[in-house]
């Protein structure tokens, strides 16, 4: 499935805002399958371990309390060239520089509540779906 599938979490801030339907509206609307999707609420460790990479950097802290703030909905999308349509989709991580009919253009409000999250590479991809969802979820 390499190559076909991609991740992504719909983040507290769009959540919070009532923007979910209209984000998986956009997700749908672009070609992509929802393989896997739930609403749920990370702990702090949960948020330190899947954020592990940024551990040193300044904002670390603060983005595993925004994380941790309330629900979120992960969810692993299937589509050809999933990982680098998405985050064309979703546009750059600060939503000031995000272009126009992105997602985070439309629903992020600042570069830490930006909406929403989507895998950088396959691998990633892989090791963020599984870190949500067992292998019966993901088929
Ligand atoms: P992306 O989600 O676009 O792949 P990453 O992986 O560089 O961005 O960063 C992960 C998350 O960390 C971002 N989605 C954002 O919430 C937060 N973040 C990244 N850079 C900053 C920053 N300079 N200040 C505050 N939060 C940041």
């Amino acid at each position: 499935m390499s190559g076909n599938r991609t991740f992504t979490m719909i983040k507290p801030d769009a959540v919070e805002a009532s923007n979910t339907g209209n984000i998986l509206a956009m997700i749908e609307k672009a070609g992509f399958r929802i393989v896997a999707m739930k609403k749920t609420l990370l702990s702090k460790e949960q948020a330190e371990s899947f954020y592990g990479i940024h551990k040193e950097r300044p904002f670390f802290n603060d983005l595993v309390a925004y994380m941790t703030s309330g629900p979120i909905f992960p969810a692993i999308l299937e589509k050809d060239n999933a990982v680098e349509d998405f985050r064309k989709l979703i546009g750059a991580t600060n939503p000031e520089e995000a272009a126009e009919g992105t997602v985070r253009k439309l629903y992020a409000t600042s570069i830490e509540a930006n909406a929403i999250h989507g895998s950088d590479s396959d691998e990633n991809a892989t090791i963020e779906g599984d870190f949500f969802f067992s292998t019966e979820e993901r088929y």
